[in-house]
Formats: C-alpha cells, sequence, structure tokens
C-alpha cells in the first residue's frame, strides 16, 4: 500500500514506473455514516514500457573516422543499446564498426538518454576504399522494445587513396633504333582490391612530349623496318 495517496482519486504520473503493477481499492461511506462492509478491489493494471527514440543531430568527417552526434530520449529512463549502421547510396543496411562498442562491432550498451552524445564509426574498417554517398543509422533498445530508429543525411565518404607507380622503366633498357621500347612499371594501390583504371602515360623524346603515344604502353618504333 502506498498510504501517501490514501483517499485521492488521482495518481500522479510521477509516482508510476515501466513494469509496476497497480489497483486501487475503494471502500464507500454515506453523508450518514453507512459504509461498505468491505474495500472493493479494482483489475490489477501494469504500467507499459515507453520506447526509446533516437534522433541524429549532425555527422562530421568524409574520410576515416566519422563522428555522429545524436539525442537518445526514453521516457521512462531506461538505459539502451544502441545498433549502428551504414549505408552505400540505397543499399541495405550493414553493420557499422564503432569505437564505442561494447558488444560485437556495432553494439553500444548501457546508454543513458541524453542530449549531444557522440559516437565515432571507423569506417576504413567497412570500407577501406569507401568513395560516394553513405548514410549512418541508429537502433535504440530500452531492454523491452526496439525504439524509433533514426538516419542520417546522406553525407560525401572518400576513403579511397591513390595507386603509386612503382619501378617505372622503359622495355629493353638499352634499345637499338630497331626496338619497339615498352612502358614498364607497377601498379601498387594501399586499398587492397582496387584495380588500375585510366592510368596517364606520356612519352618524351629529346623532353619534348610526343602526343602520339599518349597511354599506350608502347612506345614508338624508331625505325621501321617494313
Ligand atoms: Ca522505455
Ligand atoms: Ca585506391
Amino acid at each position: 500500500m502506498q498510504p501517501s495517496y490514501n483517499n485521492r482519486t488521482t495518481l500522479p504520473a510521477s509516482a508510476t514506473s515501466r513494469g509496476d503493477k497497480w489497483y486501487c481499492t475503494v471502500l464507500l461511506s454515506d453523508s450518514l455514516g453507512a459504509k461498505d462492509d468491505e474495500p472493493v478491489k479494482s483489475p490489477e493494471v501494469t504500467v507499459l514500457n515507453q520506447k526509446p527514440l533516437v534522433k541524429i543531430v549532425s555527422v562530421s568527417g568524409n574520410t576515416g573516422n566519422i563522428t555522429l552526434v545524436y539525442n537518445l530520449t526514453d521516457q521512462d529512463g531506461d538505459r539502451c543499446n544502441l545498433r549502428v549502421w551504414y549505408r552505400f547510396g540505397s543499399g541495405e543496411k550493414r553493420v557499422a564498426t564503432v569505437k564505442e562498442a561494447t558488444e560485437g562491432k556495432n553494439v553500444i550498451t548501457n546508454v543513458a538518454p541524453g542530449e549531444g552524445l557522440q559516437l565515432t564509426w571507423l569506417s576504413r574498417e567497412d570500407v577501406p576504399s569507401g568513395y560516394g554517398e553513405y548514410a549512418l543509422g541508429i537502433i535504440p533498445n530500452d531492454g523491452l522494445d526496439d525504439g524509433t530508429e533514426d538516419s542520417s543525411q546522406r553525407f560525401r565518404l572518400d576513403n579511397n587513396d591513390a595507386p603509386i607507380a612503382k619501378d617505372v622503366s622503359i622495355f629493353p633498357k638499352a634499345p637499338f633504333s630497331s626496338d619497339n621500347l615498352r612502358a614498364d612499371y607497377k601498379f601498387e594501390d594501399p586499398n587492397n582490391g582496387d584495380t588500375e583504371s585510366g592510368s596517364r602515360i606520356r612519352w618524351y623524346r629529346n623532353k619534348v612530349e610526343q602526343t602520339n603515344y599518349r597511354d599506350k604502353k608502347r612506345g614508338p618504333i624508331k625505325c621501321d623496318k617494313t
């Protein structure tokens, strides 16, 4: 029994918590003093869970570590687990590796509701050469229910590093005028898996560029034998 609410017909919301089971009893009497023999009991009601809600405030950064600022609300004051995802273009949601994760790669556990909270997406872990329009999202769960998720505006990500031309040389190394010349080099890209596309090659004869051999791996045939 909660005696401080005796004889009141209204119980303030501040007195209830999620999961509480409440009932009241009524013992009626009239102005002449006649009263019921026994108090009458109401059916029991359970105070329901209010689902949490996330609102993403901002995203900053466009390469490597991306900072997300968000607000987390739960009217019951429940601490929440947050699952973080990313999306490339209009593709499907994928698990986002976050620095603050305490469970797996993308779950931050036991977060108290508040404003201006931050998390960091380690984007290079998930998309080492990611390039294009991305979005991030958070799904809150208060231990009972998934709440209302939010996703960020799309933002531009550029994790792509330029490739490096290694061991650039001409073959043969000691050519005669009857030899075709060939440009030799190795394509190395810091992002594993990137392939060569659109490389530019220039040939110089006595320091003057020979534009008709642009982007050709084979250089001039100095002496045409035909
Ligand atoms: Ca709740
Ligand atoms: Ca690259």
